[in-house]
């Protein structure tokens, strides 16, 4: 098997829990305390994640799967015939739909997500549509290594599919690690990268700020969670907020838990005290411009390809020869 990326510690799901534990425990001893996004995702998360996707201001869902949809053939031709499909960070499978029906002869599927329940209903019900198609789904943190299964006899590439502008959530660093082990193990084949373009701030705001609330209690699940399974007592209906902006010299979204009040939260053995308007921050969207997406990719030793974009520029697509 192909590890990936090629670096440090193991994932292992089985120890997921301490680690939330002590990553949560470790985050809040800093000074902008904070927490990995990854752990947004459990069960309740994921799909709060997909009702976000269906929301009117949160465009680049739809957009993505515009762009996926328009030009599914040139993106095809692209891939070329025989190869085997990675997608990371797979949640509900819509995406790759588009490419499954316009690629001549996809040899496998291979979803990679860390929501293990998620994943394998979403496979199960892919696999029923696709009886022909071997799906192997792998329940791994693809920000640490685990092992890819060896192509199939008469699989000719690997092609990764990562949509949805999750690179966007990895900080410079992750999202250039990432991008050199997908190089590494995607070699003869390449990536099909998705990732959300710089804009006007107001559409950004609105998208992460949604009228229902649904971004919200995305946010706050995650003190839902650390109550669920780690027996902290988050006041989550009334001590915390949803914060969500731009920052624009770093190009991003940012998202915070925000105390509303000066609180004393018990987690694990630890009291731990919030001021009144301190936050936890959660999440990092990054928003690229093409340029700069493309002078990542080449750092991190792929080709250029072409980018596909809506009418609006709102989105990119990119094809990254590996
Ligand atoms: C998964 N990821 C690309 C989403 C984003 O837009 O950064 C997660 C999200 N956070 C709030 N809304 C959606």
């Amino acid at each position: 098997p192909l590890r990936f990326p090629v670096a440090a510690t193991r994932s292992d799901p089985a120890s997921a829990d301490a680690e939330f534990g002590r990553e949560l425990l470790e985050g809040l001893s800093r000074k902008q305390r904070s927490i990995s996004p990854k752990y947004f995702y459990d069960a309740e998360g994921s799909r709060l994640f997909d009702a976000i996707c269906e929301l009117p201001e949160y465009y680049p869902t739809r957009t993505e799967l515009a762009i996926l949809s328009a030009n599914a053939a040139d993106i095809a031709q692209r891939i070329g015939p025989d190869a085997e499909i990675v997608e990371f960070g797979a949640g509900s499978l819509r995406k790759v739909r588009l490419l499954l029906d316009a690629l001549e002869s996809p040899r496998r599927f291979v979803p990679i997500d860390i929501s293990g329940e998620h994943l394998q209903g979403a496979a199960a019900a892919l696999q029923a549509e696709y009886p022909d198609l071997p799906v192997h789904p792998v329940v791994a943190d693809y920000t640490r290594p685990f092992d890819l299964p060896p192509l199939l006899a008469g699989s000719r590439r690997r092609v990764g599919f990562f949509p949805g502008s999750t690179l966007g959530n990895f900080t410079p660093e992750e999202a250039l690690a990432f991008l050199q082990g997908a190089a590494h193990v995607l070699r003869g084949g390449g990536l099909l990268l998705g990732v959300d373009l710089v804009k006007d701030p107001a559409l950004l705001h609105a998208a992460y700020n949604d009228a229902q609330g649904v971004t919200a209690q995305f946010n706050l699940n995650l003190l839902h969670r650390a109550n669920r399974e780690l027996g902290a007592d988050f006041d989550v209906a009334r001590g915390f907020g949803h914060a969500a902006f731009y920052n624009a010299p770093l190009k991003r979204i940012e998202m915070h838990l925000l105390s509303r009040r000066a609180q004393v939260v018990r987690l694990l053995g630890q009291q731990v005290e919030f001021a009144e308007g301190e936050t936890i921050h959660t999440e990092n969207s990054h928003k690229f411009t093409v340029e700069a997406l493309r002078a990542l990719a080449l750092r991190a030793g792929f080709g250029i390809g072409p980018v596909w974009t809506d009418p609006q520029r709102l989105f990119s697509v990119h094809w990254l020869p590996a």
